[in-house]
């Protein structure tokens, strides 16, 4: 994992925020892509007077790379998911946080905090909340004939599917068919899934993260795996596109809010993250990315027809099967091994 991390490292080590002091009034944000509409961060900005520097990245490995190749780059909220929360808390990454500032802390579905990632939220402020499920198009394949990861191992999905270009969530897929936990730490685990993604490799059409939803609109993959909130907005162009909540299990991954070591703009940190917290820009955030908010209050007052659409929000049944993730730690560097060599062969 060192070797890969430094050689990840040394490609983005230019410092974004060079000019960046703890004067000036603005707030450098570093996020997924697209997870916050355009329209709450101007009137974030507006309301406040401080300008956002927004960036965004596709994958918690990309995140830890950036700041750990350089900790002083300027970024003042970031948003790891619970795994990388964990490992950036032990490296001593971030900020640990005053929650008297967060004046809607208390906005957040208490089932969700004082995770064992996060013993009291000292860190993290819950943001948004991705699920993982299968994707077909039901112009191609008849509804019901895809329900488990199982199912995508079909010879008829020869060069049909797109893959999560995401370490933890293309194992999490073969771990959870062979029914192991999607954050185990044995390698033997690890070496067997590794071999069943293997046999998955004819099926494989691309691996992507970033225009999962355009490709699925565009009918350019017809089946395959996506995260929540892209398919429940595909929906919106494409209505032939299915989501499922595979049999086996699947990954909830929850994304949190917190604020580097260095940021240098603290205080402006925290009025972002209560400014999210707020009932309803977090509806909006919701609403707007697709994805499951942990703001209570925000959910109750969404629309009826985005809080009782499955896809977004789940059933309390399906749920069930959801799985949180944990830090693999020493394991990380075997999974991301199997990762590279996976996608040479691909
Ligand atoms: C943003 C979605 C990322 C969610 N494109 C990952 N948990």
């Amino acid at each position: 994992m060192k070797i890969l991390y430094f050689i990840a490292a040394l490609c983005l080590s230019t410092p974004l925020f060079v000019t960046a002091t703890v004067s000036d009034n603005t707030l450098n944000v570093y996020n997924w892509s697209e997870y916050l509409p355009d329209d709450v961060l101007n009137d974030f900005q507006k309301e406040t007077g401080i300008h956002v520097n927004y960036s965004t990245y596709d994958s918690n490995e990309t995140l830890y790379a950036k700041l750990k190749a350089n900790p002083q780059a300027g970024y003042d909220i970031v948003v790891p998911s619970t795994y990388f929360i964990d490992r950036m808390i032990r490296e001593k990454m971030l900020t640990p946080l005053n929650k008297s500032k967060l004046t809607y802390f208390k906005n957040l579905n208490p089932i969700l905090l004082n995770k064992s990632f996060d013993p009291g939220n000292h860190y993290s402020v819950p943001y948004l909340s991705s699920a993982t499920g299968i994707v077909y198009n039901d112009q191609y394949y008849t509804q019901g004939s895809v329900t488990r990861w199982s199912d995508l191992w079909q010879e008829r999905y020869r060069d049909k599917l797109l893959i999560l270009d995401d370490v933890r969530e293309v194992f999490s897929m073969a771990l959870l068919r062979l029914g192991y936990s999607p954050n185990t730490t044995d390698p033997q685990q690890i070496h067997n899934a590794y071999e069943t993604l293997v046999d998955l490799l004819p099926n494989i059409k691309l691996f992507n993260d970033e225009a999962v939803k355009a490709i699925y609109i565009d009918e350019d993959a017809t089946i395959g795996m996506a995260w929540s909130g892209d398919i429940f907005l595909a929906q919106q162009d494409n209505p032939h596109i299915q989501f499922v909540y595979p049999l086996e299990g699947f990954i909830i991954a929850l994304d949190s809010l917190a604020i580097p070591r260095y940021a240098p703009h603290i205080d402006n940190a925290y009025r972002f993250i209560d400014f999210v917290l707020r009932a309803d820009i977090a509806a909006r955030i919701s609403q707007a990315t697709g994805y499951m908010s942990p703001n209570a209050a925000a959910v109750a007052r969404l629309p009826a027809e985005v809080r009782n659409n499955p896809v977004i929000y789940p059933n309390q049944q399906t749920l069930k099967r959801g799985f949180f993730q944990s830090d693999v730690g020493e394991a990380s560097p075997l999974y991301e091994k199997y990762l590279e060599r996976l996608k040479i062969s691909a």
